[in-house]
């Protein structure tokens, strides 16, 4: 309970920072000329906070509490010069870290360090920057400290353009936390009347359009435009599309909501709590049923039971991934018995169609679905390139049974397949475990990705109902926003 009150706590302390920076100019909008040469509507220039030092305190902690947050483990810690270098002190003085300062320039003259501070090879060293863009300061900070043979997995930025940084960093091993998104500011800042909604959507459109960096290892964080836009209901009406998929988009467009709650919770009694108080605001359950402690085929007819009451379907995410004939036994007996209650189940691709060929014995018949794993949202994923190309061709061969994917983005253009995205938050970054998170506005209308899959942005919050309706909210607008966008 204590986490969630500080979750709550560090949001409004976000707003409020967020209010203060545009109170001494750190954010400005009008027209810039970036480093790059590009003409931007927004600029940050956080180099005036070293005149305010209650920000200074204020920024400094929360970079630091992100880090915490996403369990990040680290040695000691180096600003980014010089923006960063203040902030990284005052991480390092008040939580009593050593520090690391790197040159810009070797000096001509003594020991031609570029480090300064006591180096000791193998330890792992946190970078702290303020605004990242394309990640490459990050970048050139971090090659500095790795010839020096420490270890750099993560960084923490106050501000994330949302431009490709994080992808890249991504791709050289290097996780980028963030304390604001561009979303989250241009947000808070419409809200408190300080921008109009034109500005808002000026910024917007110029940093989608302007990614800087398409990942090459790790397709969940490509963005993806879609070339024909189609609504949820138009896209039930098509001819191809799956029967379950049909159902699934019309609960989507009836209910307006593309959110999918993911229930990791490991007493039932919760889980039927959180489907009875949110099932009025999502179109799918998703549930881990292996994490209950006390499953019963009796929590199974009460969910079956609160699906009808409230619409939506049940996912249990399962990811079967063996030979036909065993994925069948798992689907359809065992303990969980899952195709009696779940609509919806998953696949990964890895045993070929054999898969499929055993679940859709089971699940055909009674009307069910397999959404096949076509990426996944954790680092390093090996489901990337040319794996997710076969598994596209794989799912596209056999849709009498599979209606769509897991995926970062959308992966394939046939309008009667749904793609649904885990790794969801509105603060974008990672759990310290490997997860990667993106923001709904982010999956859904720069990825073009139908359904946000969100578990902990919602449990972890200490009203649970209303994070739920933030999340819907912020899902429908996005997909609002990429279908005026198509027209
Ligand atoms: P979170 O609390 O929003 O991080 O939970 C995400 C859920 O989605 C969790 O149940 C995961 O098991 C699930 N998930 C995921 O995060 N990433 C993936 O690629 C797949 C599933 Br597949």
């Amino acid at each position: 309970m204590a986490a969630q009150i500080e979750m709550d706590d560090t949001n409004v302390s976000l707003d409020s920072l967020i209010l203060n920076l545009h109170d001494i100019q750190a954010v400005k909008f009008g027209t810039f000329k970036l480093k790059s040469g590009l003409t931007s509507p927004i600029y940050f220039d956080l180099r005036v906070i070293v005149s305010h030092p209650a920000l200074m305190n204020q920024v400094a902690n929360l970079l630091h509490k992100r880090a915490e947050d996403a369990g990040v483990e680290f040695d000691s810690v180096c600003g980014v010069p010089y923006t960063a270098l203040p902030l990284a002190t005052i991480i390092c003085s008040t939580k009593q870290y050593p520090m690391l300062i790197r040159r810009k320039e070797a000096k001509d003259y003594g020991t031609k360090r570029l480090i300064e501070g006591t180096i000791h090879p193998g330890d792992r060293c946190l970078i702290v920057e303020d605004v990242v863009t394309s990640g490459s300061s990050v970048l050139e900070t971090a090659e500095v400290l790795e010839k020096e043979g420490l270890k750099i997995t993560d960084a923490v930025v106050l501000m994330d353009r949302e431009q490709g940084g994080r992808a890249r960093l991504a791709d050289r091993g290097i996780t980028l936390h963030s304390v604001i998104s561009v979303s989250r500011l241009l947000d808070v800042l419409l809200k408190a009347g300080r921008i109009d909604t034109a500005t808002s959507q000026n910024v917007e459109r110029f940093i989608q359009e302007n990614n800087t960096y398409i990942s090459k290892t790790n397709d969940f964080s490509a963005p993806k435009k879609s070339c024909k836009e189609l609504s949820y209901g138009a896209r039930a009406a098509l001819p191809d599309t799956h029967p379950l998929a049909v159902r699934l988009l019309k609960i989507t467009e009836d209910k307006k909501t593309n959110l999918c709650v993911s229930a990791d919770v490991t007493r039932s009694e919760e889980l039927l709590e959180i489907a009875d108080a949110l099932g009025p605001l999502i179109c799918v359950l998703k549930t881990h049923v292996d994490i209950l402690q006390d499953f019963t085929a009796d929590v199974a007819s009460s969910l079956k039971e609160l699906a009808i009451k409230h619409n939506f379907l049940i996912f249990e995410d399962r990811k079967f991934a063996d030979i036909g004939s065993t994925v069948k036994h798992q689907y359809e007996g065992g303990l969980y018995r899952i195709s009696s209650w779940a609509h919806i189940i998953n696949a990964h691709a890895l045993p070929g169609p054999g898969v499929l060929q055993g679940l859709g014995a089971v699940g055909k018949p009674l009307g069910h679905g397999c959404l096949l794993i076509a990426q996944m949202s954790s680092q390093g994923s090996l489901a990337t390139g040319d794996y997710t190309q076969a598994v596209v061709k794989m799912a596209e061969d056999h849709t009498d049974f599979v209606f769509g994917f897991i995926s970062g983005s959308k992966i394939s253009e046939k309008p009667g397949l749904v793609h649904m995205t885990p790794g969801v938050q509105m603060l974008t970054g990672g759990d310290g475990l490997g997860q990667q998170y993106s923001s709904p506005e982010d999956v859904i209308c720069t990825k073009g990705s139908d359904i946000i899959i969100v578990g902990r942005g919602i449990l972890a919050s200490s009203d649970r109902l209303r994070a739920a309706e933030e999340y819907r909210t912020a899902g429908w607008q996005a997909y609002l926003k990429r279908l005026s966008q198509a027209s």
